[in-house]
Parts: structure tokens; C-alpha cells; sequence
């Protein structure tokens, strides 16, 4: 594997870009792996890195349907937060922005992490009392946030429109300074890359159509396109269709899955200096390194696998981001498009092991799992190589829906559910 650097760039530069060598092979299934991890997306391609870099298990495959990071990776909106209201969440959330600092050097790859800062916007009374409790958490939890005025909020965006008579007044809102955004294709690819220079097999187009176990329960492997594959252990991280895969080994989650759209403008010149998001409204925005704003809408009211979504939720949300800042008002929006997304009851994901034995899941992070993926991944590889809890990753179990144990983080959620 080539190692990026500015003297191999330069090589490079020089050769026309030429001589670039393949940054993962296209592997091809062998007949057993001491794991198998379904869903190349961030979170298994990264549990895969971890796995071989820190445990020193490299007989991985991690198998995709599609293209890998064609999920939810490739079609978020890329904020990156850890201003989360539970302990436990707040643990699991500055886990992964800990490791989202050194991301890029860690993986000698550009994720193209900028901790700009995200800016939650209040509207109503609900929304200060909520952010301040949040801000007053997330201090007690040692998680950077802080409550603005209006007019700071204004500083920090200047594009924000501070009406009074706006359907939307800012009252307020809370930010997280060293919250951000980074490049989501970036993340599948440096983890690919990584991973399969430590020997894990990535194999792209080959949906897995069922999880087998043994006669005495325990995991025996899975069923692919191009046949059956032995596996001491294997790891469901597959977001929206997690609950179809898990179901044909037998095990039933508490998950729904629904369309959550997003979309961009037409590129022009940096004007958006940080992230803003607007729970009351539903919208939340801020702008790529190409110049285009990227723009979140909320999910569907209906649950679906259609990777689409209703338009009429688009105009809702361009609505609100029009009257908060009008200076958008007459921008061309390009492009829209939908993930499908896997919600909990209580919004919190699901991360660990299973009543099978040898079978681990990773799902629930519904509109939100992009900023984990470091953070899911690293504890994900943990629980698989020693079969236990990692520390963080304990609380967000699959019992907890029948203890009573939630981790009820639907308030604080960004954006409609
Ligand atoms: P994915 O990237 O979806 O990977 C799962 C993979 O599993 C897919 O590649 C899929 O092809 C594969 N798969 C599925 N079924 C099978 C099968 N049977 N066999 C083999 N492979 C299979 N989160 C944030 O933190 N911040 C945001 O700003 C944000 N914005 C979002 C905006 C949108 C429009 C959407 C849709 C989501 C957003 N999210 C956001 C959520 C975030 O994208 C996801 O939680 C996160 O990317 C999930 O990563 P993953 O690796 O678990 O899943
Ligand atoms: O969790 O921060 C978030 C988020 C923003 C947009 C979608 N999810």
C-alpha cells in the first residue's frame, strides 16, 4: 500500500497521476473467516481496522451488498457532535470525536475532519429550557457546549436571520465549538484501505441473504450471492436492513426503518462558516469544502425501503431554512436523495452481543451514526475479539428493551422522527 505523503504526492503529481496503486484489492470470498462482519459502511469497515490493527485479528471479511460506503456513510450530512443529555450516550458520542481528531493521521488518509462547530438553534421556550439542561450535562460529563444569545448566535453565523416576527424567532442556542463535519466517503475508504492492508477481504457485491447457526445455536456463518461462508463469529452492522438480516438468525430487534433525506445547492463561495441545526424547524445546514450547502431534512412519517422519500418533506424544510436565512431564498437547489435509516424506541443504538452465541450487532443509530463511526467501531472490535461489553459500548444493549433500561435520547435527537 502506497503511504500518502508529500513526497509520494509529489512523485505522483509529476508521473500525471498514473502510477497510483489500487487502494483495496476486490476480494473475492474464501470458504471460512474467524469473522464476518455484513455491511461495509463506516461502522464495519472500521470494526474491521480495529479488529486487525489493535487485536491482531486479520481472517475478516467484511461484506457489502452494493459498493462499500454506499449506505448511510455516503449519504449523510456529515455532523460530527458529542453534545448528547445521558451519561452514557455522552461517554460513547466523546469516544468517537476523542478519535475523530487524529482520524486522518491514525489512518494516513484526508477524512477531512473540521470541527467548525455546530450551532443547535432554539425557537421556543421548550427549545432554551431543553438546550440549557443539555449544555449543563454536557458540562457535568466533561463535553464541550456552551448557551448563546441571539446576537452571539449572529457572530458565530452570520447568515442567521434574527426577526422577531419570524415564524422561527432565535432565542437562543447552544454550541458545541469543538463539534464539526468531515468527508463521509473518505471515512469508508481510509478504513477500507487500512483494513485490507492488515489482510482483511472486502468483498462488494454480494448480498448476504441469510445468517446460519449450528444445531446447538450458535452462529455457523452466512449465506452470500456466491454461496455459503463458515464463520466462528459474525457481526450484523447493516443500518436500515439490519432487522431483515438479524431476523433470519432468529433474533427480533426493536427497530423500524424509514427514508431521511438530504440535499445540496448549487455550489458558490464559503459563506457558511459552521453547522446549524434547527430541531423545532426540522432543517439543518451547513457547507461542503465544494462550496454546496448540505442541507438535512426528517425522516419520512412512514416506514420504508424505498432510499427516496417524500418531497413534500424537502419543501418543508427548504421553507424553514429560507425564513431563517433569507439570504438563501433564490439559491438552486441541485440534487436530493434518502438513506434508510434504523431507529430505536428510545433513539439510542444497539451495540454488542446477542442471546446467539458468536453473533454481535451494531444498528439503532437511526439519524445519527455517522459521527459514532470511529467510536461504534473501535468498541464493536473490542466485543467481538473478547466477547464481552467494551466499558462504553456496555449500557447499549439489545436487553434493555425488556429491563427497562433506556438510554432516551429521542429529545435530543437533531431532526425529526
Ligand atoms: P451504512 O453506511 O448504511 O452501512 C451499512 C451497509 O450494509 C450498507 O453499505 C449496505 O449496503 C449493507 N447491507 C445492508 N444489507 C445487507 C445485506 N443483506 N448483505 C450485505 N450488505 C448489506 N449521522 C450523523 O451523525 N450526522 C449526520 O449529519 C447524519 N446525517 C444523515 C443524513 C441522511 C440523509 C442519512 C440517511 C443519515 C444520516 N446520518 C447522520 C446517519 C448516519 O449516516 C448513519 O447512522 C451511519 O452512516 C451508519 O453507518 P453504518 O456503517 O452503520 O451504515
Ligand atoms: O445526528 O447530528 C445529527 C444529525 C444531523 C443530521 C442528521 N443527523
Amino acid at each position: 500500500m502506497t503511504k500518502f505523503s508529500a513526497v509520494s504526492l509529489l512523485k505522483n503529481a509529476l508521473t500525471g497521476h498514473r502510477n497510483w496503486t489500487e487502494q483495496w484489492p476486490d476480494s473475492q470470498p474464501k470458504e471460512e473467516y474467524d469473522v464476518v462482519i455484513v455491511g461495509a459502511g463506516g461502522h464495519g469497515l472500521g470494526a474491521a481496522y480495529y479488529l486487525a490493527k489493535e487485536h491482531g485479528i486479520t481472517n475478516v471479511a467484511v461484506i457489502d451488498k452494493g459498493w462499500l460506503g454506499g449506505g448511510n456513510t455516503g449519504r449523510n450530512t456529515t455532523i460530527i457532535r458529542s453534545n448528547y443529555l445521558y451519561d452514557e450516550s455522552a461517554r460513547l458520542f466523546d469516544h468517537a470525536l476523542d478519535l475523530w481528531q487524529d482520524l486522518s493521521q491514525e489512518l494516513n488518509y484526508n477524512v477531512m475532519y473540521s470541527n467548525r462547530g455546530v450551532l443547535m438553534l432554539a425557537h421556543n421556550v421548550h427549545d432554551v429550557q431543553s438546550f440549557k439542561r443539555h449544555v449543563h450535562a454536557n458540562r457535568l460529563n466533561g463535553v464541550d457546549n456552551q448557551w448563546l444569545t441571539p446576537e452571539e448566535c449572529k457572530e458565530v453565523c452570520p447568515p442567521l436571520s434574527l426577526r422577531k416576527d419570524a415564524r422561527y424567532p432565535v432565542m437562543g442556542g447552544a454550541l458545541q465549538r469543538r463539534a464539526g463535519t468531515a468527508r463521509h466517503d473518505a471515512v469508508a475508504w481510509g478504513y477500507a484501505r487500512g483494513a485490507a492492508a492488515r489482510g482483511v477481504d472486502i468483498i462488494q457485491n454480494c448480498p448476504v441473504t441469510a445468517i446460519r447457526r449450528h444445531p446447538d445455536g450458535s452462529v455457523a456463518g452466512v449465506e452470500t450471492a456466491r454461496g455459503f461462508i463458515r464463520a466462528r463469529k459474525v457481526a450484523v452492522s447493516a443500518a436500515g436492513h439490519t432487522s431483515v438480516v438479524m431476523d433470519s438468525a432468529g433474533v427480533r430487534l426493536p427497530l423500524e426503518s424509514y427514508p431521511l433525506q438530504a440535499l445540496v445547492s448549487e455550489p458558490v463561495k464559503p459563506v457558511f462558516p459552521c453547522v446549524v441545526m434547527s430541531n423545532a424547524v426540522h432543517a439543518y445546514i451547513s457547507q461542503s469544502d465544494k462550496g454546496e450547502l448540505v442541507i438535512g431534512s426528517g425522516t419520512d412519517q412512514y416506514t420504508s425501503y424505498s432510499q427516496r422519500g417524500g418531497l413534500p418533506l424537502i419543501e418543508h424544510t427548504v421553507a424553514a431554512i429560507c425564513e431563517v436565512f433569507p439570504v438563501f431564498n433564490r439559491m438552486r437547489m441541485l440534487r436530493k436523495w434518502a438513506g434508510i435509516v434504523d431507529v430505536t424506541p428510545d433513539r439510542s443504538a444497539i451495540l454488542g452481543k446477542t442471546p446467539v452465541k458468536g453473533l454481535y450487532v451494531n444498528c439503532g443509530w437511526g439519524t445519527g451514526g455517522f459521527k459514532a463511526t470511529p467510536g461504534a467501531a473501535h468498541t464493536l472490535a473490542w466485543t467481538v475479539a473478547k466477547d464481552e461489553p467494551h466499558p462504553i459500548n456496555a449500557p447499549f444493549t439489545l436487553e434493555r428493551f425488556r429491563t427497562g433500561r433506556l438510554i432516551d435520547e429521542a429529545a435530543a435527537a437533531a431532526v425529526a422522527h
